[in-house]
């Protein structure tokens, strides 16, 4: 018989070796469980009905699914009984959600099901948090952090059963889900130097839209690598810290209708590109914005806020951002 290394194990021996705190394995066996919960109506899905819409609309306009709904509630539901989490940001819902506004110990910002074009079809969606400490030195006044101030950032891809976590300067780390639900197996991602496995990773069909200067670029450098794109953050940025390469969406400003442009670019700050980009910088990589600047230094003005997002290996995250300052 072959046993692995848990996730749980793992990580008590990190706060050890760390000489931290046991408030963050509360938190994050809440997280766990909610996973496991979502991976589990999302696999049923299809034979419970669950893949479809609600009929309902959000406040960003469009129209919600039921697996939206499911995936929001659960992680709601273990991050209040964590009574760790002092407020919550989710994808899913218009406004800051209070949990245990005065004992609890961390913010928690979440997507708990991104890649809505995938849902339909059961395929690979994923659930990002991003994780920041209250102010433990004096008065906490709430507000929301930028990535930088993560202390750790993650994405379970489901329902392919693996996790990744990365931990402030300690690496980044995926995990495998075992027969007993159990993610077990650390295994250290380092994006790779070797160009050989690069890929790169965007909406194609958006690509006249963007900036003249990165459509050059994309035609530049296209032949030197593959092309990937699922259409799920999570999915798209599992492959790239295996293979290494860049992952983008830029800002849309080239539309033929130009109400459709989006100078912010579409994902959202909190919990995708924050998230990806603090997962990226523990591997070896970087991320920045439309402007060049590193999405970990972008502080958020709002919950929702939107931002474009150039993330992997550091020799194209330079040369893009070379290109982006200019
Ligand atoms: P989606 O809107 O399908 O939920 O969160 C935004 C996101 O998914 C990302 O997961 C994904 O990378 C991207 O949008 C896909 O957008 P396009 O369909 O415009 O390519």
């Amino acid at each position: 018989m072959q046993f692995e290394q848990t996730f749980i194990n793992f990580l008590l021996h990190h706060q050890e070796k760390y000489n931290r705190s046991y408030h963050f394995l509360v938190l994050m066996d809440a997280v766990i469980s909610a996973a496991k919960h979502i991976q589990h109506y999302y696999l049923t899905g299809a034979l419970k009905g669950n893949w479809g819409l609600t009929g309902d609309v959000n406040v960003q306009g469009e129209e919600v699914m039921r697996m939206d709904q499911i995936s929001h509630e659960i992680v709601i539901h273990y991050l209040k009984t964590s009574e760790r989490v002092i407020h919550t940001v989710s994808e899913e819902a218009e406004d800051i959600i209070p949990l245990a506004s005065d004992n609890g110990r961390y913010f928690f910002y979440f997507d708990p099901l991104d890649g809505s074009s995938n849902v339909s079809h059961g395929l690979p969606v994923g659930f990002l948090f991003g994780i920041a400490k209250r102010n433990l030195e004096g008065p906490e006044d709430g507000h929301l952090r930028a990535g930088r101030d993560y202390i750790a950032a993650g994405m379970f891809v489901i329902p392919t059963g693996t996790f990744t976590l990365a931990l402030r300067e300690a690496g980044t780390w995926r995990f495998h889900i075992d027969e007993t639900m159990n993610y077990v197996k650390p295994l250290r991602m380092t994006l790779p130097e070797k160009t050989k496995s690069w890929e790169l990773s965007f909406n194609e069909s958006n690509r006249h839209t963007f900036s003249e200067d990165i459509q050059k670029w994309i035609t530049e450098n296209e032949n030197k690598y593959a092309f990937r794109y699922l259409g799920a953050l999570a999915g798209d940025f599992h492959r790239l810290l295996s293979n290494g390469g860049m992952f983008m969406y830029p800002a849309i400003i080239n539309h033929p209708n130009p109400k459709k442009n989006r100078p912010l670019g579409k994902l959202r700050l909190m919990y995708e590109a924050s998230v990806v980009a603090f997962m990226c910088r523990e591997a070896g990589g970087d991320a920045v914005d439309e402007t060049g600047t590193p999405i970990l230094d972008l502080e958020p003005a709002k919950h929702h806020q939107r931002t474009a997002l150039y993330v992997g290996s550091k020799p194209l995250i330079e040369d893009i951002t070379r290109i982006l300052r200019k």
